[in-house]
């Protein structure tokens, strides 16, 4: 294959739409996966990608998209980034699989050295590897429950934490992660997020009613020494990329602290520089005891990580923790590769430079459509609330339009939000300037026309 036609960042960095999308080809195979797959596993777009690499995605028709998604958040290195592609190639040759639990291999220690120096604090810690966020979650509260004996988690409005049993009870949205999949793991309580937007009483009341409520709740409905962990989203991904109002988090933290219950920030969504720092948490200095990663970790090869302060994750007895593909030496190879690109490319700046581009457009268009209520985020991970003009009411019908526009045009955007009403913009941290400009050009005329 010539450079031309092969995916990664060689893949001309364009808008091409040659057909409608979906185009016939694509229109072929969804066809067949409607019926091979179940409707459960729902499509945003149904473009079937053949390639995909810096800002753009191709699909089966020959049609290059802009990518606003990453793959929710995934390749923020882009698609087939050379040092990833490099690596995992290498690595494919060598040995794919020995489970790090029976034969170890020096790729996944490495992993674990990284993020034991690269994340918040500078406590020892120690790290293990799963296969997905989810998974990463769950074992976040196998170890709190554990190290304290305790067993009461508390979660917040709006987080999001998985599809597994104990992960979906984290998660606060009935519809559709929740809805029919009861009875729900017992010992999750959930308590009022700091969410600007939405405060009864303002933005500017926010920060601290969110939290003497949180905290009221937990010590009446729970007792304090009663609860093995927080459970938090730095920003609420999934939940409309809310933006907790700033003194939020460390409050939560320091009543945290001073209860003895382990703090856990989930950064799966966040991480690894999407927001213009390595992690969300650092925005507020906030020193988590467990941090989750996931996504933008391996470049997509599916690698997820606890990490945390090595007294909670040493307390777990031998054996305790694990996992058959936990680890994967390719999803190491990846991660490896992952952090090399986001450091010698500078991936944090590039991030808060894609914020500078993107923000004080979005702020335009708030001023010029009534339709956009809220416009929020930080660095590469940015989004619009929309509303009922002249309300506060969630809108999530002009979400679903202005997202359909968008797709037509060839721009890949995701819906987010407790009530749907949320577009979020998550490119690749490598996208070329042109194509954020491009992107949101098209929106402003999805959302014009709308
Ligand atoms: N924690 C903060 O954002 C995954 C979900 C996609 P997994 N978010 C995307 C979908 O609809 O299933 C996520 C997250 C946060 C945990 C998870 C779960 O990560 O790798 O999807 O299990």
């Amino acid at each position: 294959m010539s450079t031309a036609t092969s995916g990664g960042p060689s893949l001309p960095q364009e808008r091409r739409l040659v057909t409608e999308i979906p185009g016939p080809r694509s229109r072929e195979l969804f066809a067949r996966k409607q019926s091979a797959v179940p409707p459960g596993i729902g499509t945003t777009l149904p473009v079937f990608v053949t390639q995909a690499g810096g800002g753009v995605v191709v699909d089966a028709d020959g049609n290059s998209l802009i990518d606003f998604g990453s793959g929710i958040a995934v390749t923020s290195v882009g698609n087939a980034a050379p040092h990833v592609v490099e690596r995992v190639r290498r690595q494919v040759g060598e040995f794919t699989h020995t489970c790090f639990m029976v034969t170890p291999y020096e790729s996944y220690v490495r992993v674990c050295e990284k993020l034991n120096a690269i994340t918040p604090g500078d406590h020892e810690k120690r790290t293990f590897l799963v296969n997905s966020g989810a998974e990463a979650v769950e074992n976040a509260v196998k170890v709190a429950r554990h190290a304290t004996g305790r067993q009461a988690v508390v979660v917040f409005d709006h987080g999001y934490h998985g599809r597994t049993l104990l992960t979906m009870s984290l998660t606060a949205k009935n519809m559709p992660y929740k809805h029919r999949f009861g009875p729900f793991a017992p010992e999750v309580y959930r308590v009022p997020l700091a969410y600007p937007f939405r405060w009864p009483t303002g933005p500017e009341n926010c920060a601290e009613e969110a939290a003497a409520q949180a905290i009221d709740m937990i010590n009446k409905q729970i007792g304090a020494e009663n609860v093995a962990a927080v459970v938090i989203e730095p920003i609420a991904g999934e939940g409309g990329f809310i933006v907790p109002a700033r003194g939020f988090l460390p409050r939560v933290l320091e009543f945290c602290r001073a209860n003895g219950i382990v703090f856990v920030a989930d950064e799966v969504q966040t991480g690894f520089a999407r927001t213009g720092a390595m992690f969300a948490c650092e925005d507020e200095g906030i020193v988590p005891d467990i941090i989750t990663t996931a996504k933008g970790i391996a470049g997509g090869l599916p690698l997820a990580a606890v990490t945390g302060r090595a007294e909670l994750l040493d307390a777990v007895h031998v054996g305790g923790l694990g996992g058959t593909y936990g680890g994967n030496p390719l999803a190491c190879e990846a991660a490896l590769g992952v952090l090399e690109t986001i450091e010698e490319e500078d991936l944090v700046a590039r991030a808060s430079r894609i914020g500078e581009l993107m923000l004080p457009r979005l702020h335009a268009l708030r001023e010029r459509y009534p339709v956009v209520g809220d416009v929020r985020g930080r660095g590469a991970m940015t989004a619009i609330e929309l509303v009922v003009p002249g309300t506060r009411e969630p809108n999530p019908a002009a979400a679903a339009e202005i997202a359909k526009r968008c797709h037509a045009e060839g721009l890949v955007v995701l819906t987010a939000g407790t009530y749907g009403n949320v577009l979020r913009f998550l490119p690749p941290l490598v996208i070329p300037e042109h194509l954020i400009d491009e992107g949101l050009t098209i929106l402003e005329k999805a959302i014009e026309s709308h």
